[in-house]
């Protein structure tokens, strides 16, 4: 059935006429207890979402819907490993990775753990021995810098995590990660480094993704233009991959290999060996307690009844802001410069995910789905973007992400952090009326026209709804919490939408168009075979890059 045709989504239609009304402004003031009433806590996170345009009938209607459309049994099925991602026909279960009970998980009958634990013991003496320098370059010196080969869920998990986590990276060796096909990556990257003391995580999936493929081609180039040997290739490159053919025929050797399994999604992998290279930056002790802190959101996933489970509330709150008050677009605000990739991370997370039109039986949803999500760290997004939140004509949701303590404790900034993400989410949520900016314009000793006309330019609509995260300090524990909870909160809305989260089709289109393109770049004479446009672009390159066809 489709979503929309739900008795509960009908219901939601219905109540949203009454609540639509219902300014944040009165919400507060009707409801001391607000507050209280719409926060949850696990640990030391604290999830605020008070600000968001719900009463508690609000709440109780989403869970009816969550009901509806069964999303706890789809979550049970993907803790079963079901094979829950129906167009590939896979299990999901990137919850095995950091499944820190001891329990056994299955998939098809079989108990993945062993094998789970046998890569993470793999992780932990290979990454020791780095950080320790009992692995040492072909010279016999240290690894003193690692450069991360590999592209999207491959790149964006394991460069978020160890840039958010530097305060804990300071002893391990320098992360660099190289993403993009354009020769200016890798070379920018490696200008500096010492090949001697330089090693290549080679990370992909399938081992056969161009980009990555073409950047360690040419790393291995680069490192054989100094190390001159090919037999020093061993020392300085390893492959986190499922395709043991594919890196065998590379050059790597199996136990220079990390392995995983086709039930890790790209964007779902930073938990399995795709994260080496945080075990390398912050040691193997920390990535474990990165794993305890997704462990610990996982379990709360699982046995939290709906109203105090904090992804499920998270989700139908995006399920509300997306298909009744309309909001397009989702920005995501850390508070916090060490999470500056947070907006990008979940970008993929939520938009490869949940960027789907059709349902799981590939009937069109229906209704919108997955949102655009986009952001920039605090304060800076202040002085760029927020007007528009602020005072456009578009409705954005927020997630303002802020710590107790900082890690860099200098003069009064953390306080002054603290204090503009508090202004910014409240000034969103109660906005400024215009009897308060006609007083103050009066204040200023404006009247008159020149009042009135100034008046609406300085009126805040407010009723902005914005969730706020608290946490106590950004350690790997709590990062790994927020991460699970993402993830979790995706989840949850790919379910109500009876869409499948954990396909890619779009990547994959990506994956081949280029290579009809490639060598039409280098044949003689011009190019026909496209649309006017795209013949019109490859002859002009053609001939601007002097293959002399234009
Ligand atoms: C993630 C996507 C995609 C993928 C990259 C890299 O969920 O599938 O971003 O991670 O295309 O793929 P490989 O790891 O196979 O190189």
């Amino acid at each position: 059935m489709f979503v929309r045709e739900l008795d509960s989504w009908k219901k939601l239609e219905g109540h949203l006429s009454g609540v639509g009304r219902a300014h944040l402004r009165d919400l507060f003031r009707d409801d001391p207890r607000r507050f209280e009433r719409h926060s949850l806590g696990l640990d030391e996170l604290l999830v605020d979402y008070s600000k968001q345009r719900v009463t508690t009938e609000t709440m109780t209607r989403l869970a009816a819907l969550a009901r509806e459309t069964a999303v706890e049994s789809w979550r049970d099925k993907m803790f079963a490993g079901e094979r829950i991602n129906g167009t590939e026909n896979r299990a999901v279960m990137h919850v095995a990775l950091r499944n820190r009970s001891g329990r056994p998980l299955f998939v098809d009958g079989r108990d993945v753990m062993p094998d789970v634990l046998a890569v993470l013991d793999h992780v932990r003496q290979f990454s020791e021995a780095v950080r320790q320098g009992k692995w040492t370059g072909y010279s016999g010196k240290r690894i003193t810098d690692v450069v991360n080969i590999g592209i999207g869920g491959s790149d964006l998990g394991p460069a978020m995590v160890t840039e958010a986590l530097t305060p804990y990276g300071r002893e391990g060796p320098r992360l660099h990660f190289v993403s993009n096909v354009d020769g200016t990556h890798l070379v920018e990257t490696v200008r500096g480094l010492k090949a001697e003391t330089t090693l290549f995580t080679i990370a992909s999936k399938t081992f056969t993704t161009q980009e990555t493929m073409a950047n360690a081609r040419s790393a291995r180039e680069w490192f054989l233009g100094v190390a001159k040997d090919p037999g020093h290739v061993a020392r300085h490159f390893v492959a986190l991959s499922t395709n043991e053919d594919e890196v065998r025929a590379f050059g790597i050797a199996a136990e220079h290999m990390f392995g995983f399994w086709d039930w890790v999604g790209g964007r779902y992998s930073l938990w399995s060996a795709i994260g080496l290279p945080i075990a390398l930056s912050i040691g193997f002790d920390r990535f474990e307690q990165l794993l305890d802190g997704a462990f610990a959101m996982d379990e709360h996933f699982r046995s939290a009844p709906l109203g105090d489970n904090i992804p499920v509330t998270l989700g139908l709150l995006g399920i509300w802001n997306t298909n009744f008050l309309g909001a397009e677009t989702h920005a995501v605000l850390p508070y916090d410069q060490y999470l500056r990739r947070l907006p990008a991370f979940l970008q993929q997370l939520d938009m490869e995910s949940n960027g789907k039109r059709v349902d799981r039986a590939g009937q069109p949803v229906g209704v919108s789905t997955g949102p655009i999500v986009w952001g920039e760290p605090g304060t800076n997004g202040q002085h760029a973007f927020y007007q528009l939140i602020h005072q456009g004509t578009r409705l954005v949701s927020c997630d303002f992400l802020i710590a107790a303590e900082t890690h860099h404790p200098i003069g009064d900034h953390h306080l002054l952090l603290i204090a503009n993400c508090l202004a910014q989410a409240e000034a969103l949520a109660m906005g400024k009326p215009a009897e308060t900016v006609r007083a103050e314009l009066i204040e200023q000793g404006l009247a008159g026209e020149t009042l009135d006309r100034r008046l609406p330019h300085k009126i805040f609509p407010g009723n902005r709804p914005s969730t706020t995260f608290a946490y106590r300090t950004l350690d790997p524990r709590t990062l790994g919490m927020l991460l699970a909870m993402y993830e979790h909160k995706v989840f949850v809305m790919g379910a109500v939408w009876q869409i499948n989260s954990f396909d890619q089709w779009g990547v994959e289109l990506g994956k081949q168009l280029a290579t009809r393109i490639r060598p039409e770049l280098e044949a003689e004479g011009q190019v026909t075979s496209h649309d006017g446009s795209t013949n019109g672009l490859i002859n002009f390159l053609k001939g601007a890059r002097g293959a002399g066809t234009h």
